[in-house]
């Protein structure tokens, strides 16, 4: 069995602190995070199919295209560190190309993650994994028991491979990337030499491509939006329901990202132990960004975040790139 260590279930009371005040904000807010319930997390995965949601198959065919190519840059027994792995199968699909050392899958979703982790080690039960249930959304950086347990199978100098697929930086605003990014490249810059990130990213396209992506015909996205609101109640013991909230998304050019709201069917009030708040008619509870990117922009922030020159593959229509830096 792969080793486990959670962090965040002891900082419920932060998480609760932080719903409240995003709540009662001006104007409301709820962050992405929280749509990453064990529900939540299969409904993204249900988004994945859609036929309207291209980034991930088109991230996936960029894998099979040019993973061999990414071999070349990644070193061989890195200790690959899977940011939001989720259920670990992109990790899963690059294994045989990438050769990981050890595997480090970090997410926000515990059960999700134990049973996915627990999985993929049946398959290859000669490469250690560790799983870490923790948000790294605030701050990216191993805890005690994870470098414990680098020490502890002799990888506490081996190469590290962040890697960060699917286009989450995109939840991060540019600032907030930065410095993810630049924790990212610490975290690299802490192993043995060689490593560096491996990281995909969503592109600047048209909006005609981009908003039916983030509000398909089905309601998939709808239902993976409203369904932050059954994890808030979970995790707020607050009063949300879904029913009286409509899924709002739509693709702001200046700021390069879409935007996902849930907007208040009615005036309501909603209530929790210590704190309630009133939603106009129409009013809007803010659930997510997902910033878009050109490659060069993208490239002048890994630079900045201290890796070395990138590479970057990408498909035939330019929709969706990954990049590969070393930490130098
Ligand atoms: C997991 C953050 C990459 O922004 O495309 C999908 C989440 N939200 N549909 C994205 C999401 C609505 C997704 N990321």
């Amino acid at each position: 069995m792969p080793e486990f260590v959670q962090i965040h279930q002891s900082n419920d009371a932060a998480l609760r602190a932080e719903l409240a005040a995003g709540l009662l904000a001006e104007p409301p807010r709820a962050a992405p995070k929280f749509l990453y319930d064990a529900l939540g997390s299969r409904l993204f995965d249900a988004i994945t199919e859609l036929a309207e949601y291209y980034p991930t198959r088109t991230e996936a065919a960029i894998f099979a295209a040019h993973g061999g190519a990414m071999a070349q840059r990644v070193p061989p027994r890195a200790v690959l560190i899977d940011l939001g792995a989720g259920n670990c199968a992109k990790a899963a699909r690059l294994f045989p190309v990438l050769r990981p050392g050890a595997y480090v899958a970090v997410d926000i979703s515990v059960d999700y993650l134990q049973d996915a982790v627990g999985e993929l080690q049946q398959r290859h039960r000669q490469v250690p994994m560790l799983g870490l249930g923790m948000d790294f959304s605030a701050r990216l950086a191993l805890p005690p028991a994870a470098a414990d347990w680098l020490e502890r199978h002799d990888l506490a100098s081996a190469p590290r491979c962040v890697f960060y697929p699917g286009s989450s930086i995109g939840n991060f605003n540019p600032g907030e990337s930065l410095a993810l990014l630049r924790q990212a490249h610490a975290l690299c810059a802490a192993g043995g030499p060689g490593g560096g990130i491996l990281i995909g990213v969503d592109r600047v396209k048209d909006k005609a491509v981009l908003e039916p992506a983030y509000d398909d015909a089905l309601g998939v996205t709808a239902a993976f939006n409203r369904n932050l609101l059954l994890n808030v109640n979970t995790l707020l013991g607050s009063d949300f329901a879904p029913a009286r909230w409509r899924h709002v998304a739509f693709y702001d050019e200046a700021a390069s990202r879409i935007e996902m709201h849930l907007a208040s069917d009615g005036a309501q009030t909603v209530r929790w132990p210590g704190g309630e708040r009133h939603f106009a008619d129409g009013e809007r509870l803010h659930t997510e960004n997902s910033y878009k990117w050109t490659p060069g922009a993208f490239e002048t922030l890994l630079r900045e975040a201290g890796f070395g020159a990138a590479t970057h593959w990408t498909d035939e229509r330019g929709w969706f790139s990954v990049f590969w830096a070393p930490a130098l």
